[in-house]
């Protein structure tokens, strides 16, 4: 047994940071178990990890670039790969300007470093304004409101769940996604944590979740609605003299507005709407300020939906005028190592709607449109129409609403180019396909999740297997296409290079903070509890907090219609439709893993018992499910969870592809719920996707 290794590092799938211990002789892995010397995650994992042997050893994934051939592919080297790219790029936009070549960045993005360091760089020389990622599909309005009241939109707050007397969720479900904008692995055991100090943990959701089950109290809501209950609970506050923004106090303008502003929204307004009664929104606020410290998290579900918004700026009120802001067991800043706002100078917040998309005068934020415009920008003819794509470690086929509109535009492209590891829904349209290595092969630090982390730690772990020669990583394929887009040969910087500066400059000096620090400490350093920090986290232009900025306010009207329920719409579409996560998957790319894929099929339409009795439908039984922009059929799952009115299906999957090299995917399909979501649906204010709360109408198939 002397040739058994053991590697410690972070998973890098999700963004819960998971420490792993990986047992191997030679390629031959013999175990990934969760390393309990990691100070963040403290011997949690999720059965994901273990699936990175499957992704480092799938024969189906890409190595060599490919190059679309008529009725196929055909490998090519990287320096013609590049070669063609840069030729066929350049081209188009020295015909048709610099716009008419367009980017999107999927999510695991987020999760690698090289792509971290390098996307700016190849953004700049790209040189359009072009882009799209799946933070429009995902937590734009988080960003949004920190941009706004904070002065950057990485001046993101979390719960400090480890401290917390009171934590109420609305629309996240982390006992299964492993938490999101709040990395915290290990959910469960932090939640049990919190009701064994005495603490309570509730749950609002249209569903009764798997974090709701074991929540305190999980109270039912209407899709959509959350904005609505958040300004009575502040109404509430507001109305019941029991504000206190205690240090903030000195450095907040707009309370003011917000009182004003909440007036008209009283329990009694929004019962009927929410679907919660009066009553219990005044308990829920009264236990919410009585608690020594409570904190309010919301997330995909109050994000990605009509209002998301507003939702995300009510949620920083709600914490904000409590007294639970920068506070210990209320929302707080992480102090990152390799921190994300070290260059964000004060009084630069972002400019939202700088531009506007060509097609719908959609904004753009932090550089970006949202991805609901994407489609669009590439069919409607005129100037500035996209004809050119890289889909950089991204699925929009699968993830972004209305994802069959994308087929039909990337179709319509005249040269896409993918970075992927997969010949997947998306990539099959590209004529040029770039293979990264990925998982095991790759270093990995989180360069985003500690900014969003439940307690200061670092670490770094070095690749576990060597690329092959011929491979090359994300950040390599990055600075290739840099070189071929301006002609200006790659240098020599690398990401542990950069890391190691950031490290360096960063906060932690006295610790002697650097890439050989951390390199010394494989299971990662402990940097302590989150502390009160607000003033070295503010960038706006006067220091303070602006608890009311205008562009939210003036979405109120929207909101106040929303109190009324859409009869005609009911009338076509009676049922609203909310994605799950699953978890055995991430997102659309992890369902190749033959340890994840197996049992039965998963891709059901989830829908409470009075609604199935009604429309004589039972479980098990093939039923159409469409939208005003698409329609599929799936098994019908009879589940009382689930709030009459809604149904749910789970996001990520319908690999029904014919020619897509993924055979595992491929044996359980499921069909794609964005083939209903509607691009047309959006958060007008940040430009999110809808995608919860879509209309729709039932019948059997
Ligand atoms: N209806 C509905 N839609 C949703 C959601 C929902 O809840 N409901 N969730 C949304 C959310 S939160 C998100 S984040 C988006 C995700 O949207 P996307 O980011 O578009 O989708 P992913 O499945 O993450 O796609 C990842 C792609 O990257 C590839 N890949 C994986 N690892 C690597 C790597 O290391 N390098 C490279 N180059 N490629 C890699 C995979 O093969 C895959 O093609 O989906 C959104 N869509
Ligand atoms: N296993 C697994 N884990 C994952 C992922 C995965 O695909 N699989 N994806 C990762 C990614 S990219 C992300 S962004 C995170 C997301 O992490 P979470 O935000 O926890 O995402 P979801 O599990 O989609 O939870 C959203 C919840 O909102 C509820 N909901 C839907 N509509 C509404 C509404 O209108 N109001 C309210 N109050 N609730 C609503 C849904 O029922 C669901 O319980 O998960 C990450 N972790
Ligand atoms: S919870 Fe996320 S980071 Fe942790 S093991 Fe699972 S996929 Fe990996
Ligand atoms: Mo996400």
């Amino acid at each position: 047994m002397s040739d058994v290794q053991t590697h410690y590092r972070t998973c890098n799938i999700c963004e819960a940071m998971c420490g792993i211990e990986i047992r191997h002789r030679g390629e031959e892995i013999l175990s990934i178990k969760p390393d309990p010397a990691d100070p963040f995650s403290r011997g949690h994992i999720c059965p994901k990890a273990v699936a990175l042997q499957d992704f480092y050893h799938d024969p189906e994934r890409l190595k060599k670039p490919l190059r679309k051939i008529p009725g196929g592919w055909e490998e090519i080297s990287w320096k013609a790969a590049f070669a063609e790219i840069g030729a066929r790029m350049r081209g188009i936009q020295a015909e048709y300007g610099p716009h008419s070549v367009g980017a999107y960045m999927g999510n695991p993005n987020a999760h690698n470093l090289g792509n971290a360091i390098f996307l700016p760089q190849f953004f700049k020389a790209l040189g359009s304004k072009q882009r799209f990622s799946s933070a429009s599909a995902d937590q734009l309005p988080h960003h949004v409101a920190a941009n706004y009241m904070f002065g950057a939109g990485m001046s993101i707050s979390v719960p400090d769940i480890n401290r917390t007397d009171y934590l109420l969720i609305i629309g996240g479900n982390p006992v299964v996604s492993n938490g999101s904008m709040m990395s915290a692995a290990g959910m469960p055991g932090r939640i049990k944590a919190i009701q064994q100090r005495g603490g309570k943990v509730v749950v609002i959701d249209p569903r009764r979740t798997e974090t709701a089950k074991i929540a305190s109290e999980h109270l039912f809501i209407r899709p959509e609605k959350d904005a609505l209950l958040l300004l009575a609970m502040i109404h509430t506050l507001i109305a019941d003299d029991r504000v206190q923004l205690r240090h903030l106090q000195a450095i907040t303008d707009g309370f003011e507005q917000v009182k004003s502003a909440a007036a008209a929204f009283s329990p009694e307004a929004v019962a009927e709407a929410v679907g919660i009664s009066a009553g219990k929104i005044r308990q829920l606020t009264h236990e919410f300020a009585s608690a020594p410290s409570a904190v309010c998290y919301s997330r995909m579900g109050a994000s990605t939906q009509s209002f998301g918004g507003l939702c995300q700026w009510l949620t920083l009120v709600l914490n904000i005028i409590s007294g639970n802001f920068d506070r210990v067991g209320g929302a707080m800043f992480p102090q990152p190592a390799f921190d994300l706002l070290a260059g964000v100078k004060a009084g630069r917040a972002n400019s939202y709607g700088r531009y506007q998309s060509r097609v719908r005068q959609l904004p753009y934020f932090n550089g970006e449109f949202p991805i609901a415009a994407l489609a669009e920008e590439i069919l409607t003819p005129g100037a500035e129409q996209i004809r050119a794509l890289f889909t950089i470690a991204g699925n929009p086929v699968l993830s972004a609403p209305n994802g069959d509109r994308l087929t039909e535009a990337f179709a319509a492209l005249e040269f896409m180019v993918s970075v992927d590891i997969y010949l997947n829904e998306t990539s099959i349209h590209a004529d040029i396909i770039l293979p990264a290595t990925t998982g095991l092969e790759i270093a990995h630090f989180d360069v985003f999740f500690n900014s969003f982390a439940v307690s200061n730690t670092v670490k770094y772990s070095p690749p576990m297997f060597e690329k092959a020669d011929y491979q090359k990583h994300d950040w390599q394929i990055l600075k290739g296409l840099i070189s071929c887009l301006t002609g200006i040969a790659e240098d020599g910087s690398t990401p542990e290079l950069l890391l190691d500066q950031g490290l360096r400059a960063g906060r932690y000096q006295a610790q002697g903070m650097s890439l050989q620090l951390l390199l010394d400490n494989p299971h990662g350093i402990d940097l302590g509890p989150l502390q009160p920090c607000v003033a070295e986290r503010l960038r706006t232009a006067d220091g303070r907090i602006q608890l009311a900025p205008a562009m939210y306010l003036n979405d109120l009207p929207r909101l106040r219609a929303a109190l009324q329920d859409d009869a005609a719409l009911r009338a076509e579409f009676p049922f609203q439709m909310i994605s799950r996560r699953l978890v055995r998957n991430h997102n659309t790319w992890t369902h190749n893993a033959y340890r994840l894929i197996k049992g039965k099929n998963p891709v059901t339409l989830q829908m409470h018992s009075a609604d199935a009795q009604r429309l004589q439908l039972h479980t098990g039984q093939t039923v159409s499910v469409r939208s005003a922009s698409g329609q599929v059929q799936l098994p019908l799952e009879i589940d009382d969870d689930i709030l009459p009115g809604v149904v749910s299906i789970p996001q990520g999957w319908g690999h029904n592809q014919q020619d897509t090299a993924m055979t595992t995917a491929a044996r359980q399909p499921g069909i794609s719920i964005n083939s209903l979501t509607d691009d047309r649906r959006i958060d007008p204010l940040t430009g999110n996707a809808a995608l919860n709360g879509t209309p729709v109408v039932i019948a059997a198939a």
